[in-house]
């Protein structure tokens, strides 16, 4: 039977793509929390720094100032969901952690801070270790790879997970995922999700993050003639057909801004797969 998790995305950022400036004040990001715990969220992502393409890097200090007093205020209302934080820092890292974190999402994969891995390793902590090509600033200009996107992208996920075993992390509390944007044309973005089942022999669980990204606005906007991609808000379709279609090769995390619609499709989905017997 496909089991899987949903992560409810809270960007506490002025400039995330798509829900940046919405969450900043500790009280409207419990509200939003609340509500994708109440529409099934198992984890809660806690963001502080935008990796949007372009992205300015944001300071330690700033990024812990936006961070923590929410997850302390998030783990104080014990909603009944795990808490992560998506940084790439290992000082809000420790913080988070003592906030009540209790995942460590790394879109570096434990390669921008060498003492990240470290911090998660004495933590106690899951991690999730993604693939990027190159760095947010400049990942989406002409992203190349050297062969075979897919098998690159398993080859680095192979390559950091023995890192984070070899650095102390448990290796049953990582999780795996391709990073789609991170470096990667429409085409390479839809032969990870096409192929996604390849990466299930390195053994970890995979989450995949499709929501809202640009890919789906470019996708979506030949569906209607349109020559431009369709803004976030109107994405919502095509991240349910990507989380569908991942479901069906084996991912079991999904990372998305909208719980309840995905909840619903990825439901369907499993009875139709025959998980649940309908
Ligand atoms: N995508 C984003 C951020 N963090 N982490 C993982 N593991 N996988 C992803 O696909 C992923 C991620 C980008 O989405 P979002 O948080 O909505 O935007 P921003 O980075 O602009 O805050």
């Amino acid at each position: 039977m496909a089991s899987y998790t949903l992560m409810g995305i809270l960007n506490v950022t002025p400039d995330s793509f798509s829900d940046g400036g919405r969450f900043m004040e500790p009280q409207d990001a419990l509200e939003h929390a609340t509500r994708l715990a109440r529409e099934g969220a198992g984890i809660l992502d806690v963001g502080g720094e935008s990796t949007r393409p372009g992205a300015e890097p944001v300071s330690p200090e700033e990024e812990l100032s936006r961070t923590v007093p929410v997850l302390g205020a998030l783990a104080r209302a014990q909603l009944g969901v795990e808490l992560s934080i998506d940084t790439t820092k290992a000082v809000v890292a420790r913080a988070a952690i003592e906030a009540g974190a209790v995942l460590v999402n790394d879109v570096s994969a434990l390669r921008a801070d060498p003492e990240m891995a470290e911090v998660v390793a004495s933590g106690g902590v899951g991690c999730c270790l993604m693939h990027m090509l190159g760095e947010p600033r400049t990942m989406q200009l002409q992203p190349r790879y050297e062969g075979d996107v897919v098998d690159e992208v398993k080859a680095f996920l192979e390559q950091r997970l023995a890192f984070a075993v070899a650095a102390g992390i448990a290796e049953e509390r990582i999780i795996l995922d391709p990073g789609i944007g991170f470096g990667k044309t429409l085409r390479h973005n839809l032969a990870l999700l096409d192929r996604l089942d390849e990466l299930r022999s390195l053994g970890r669980p995979i989450m995949v993050g499709t929501s809202r990204k640009r890919f789906l606005g470019v996708l979506g906007a030949r569906a209607h003639g349109s020559p431009e991609p369709l803004e976030a808000d109107r994405r919502l379709p095509g991240t349910l057909a990507t989380s569908v279609l991942a479901l069906e090769r084996g991912a079991s995390i999904f990372r998305v801004h909208e719980v309840a619609p995905v909840a619903e499709a990825l439901a369907v989905a499993t009875a139709t797969l025959g998980g649940d017997g309908g």
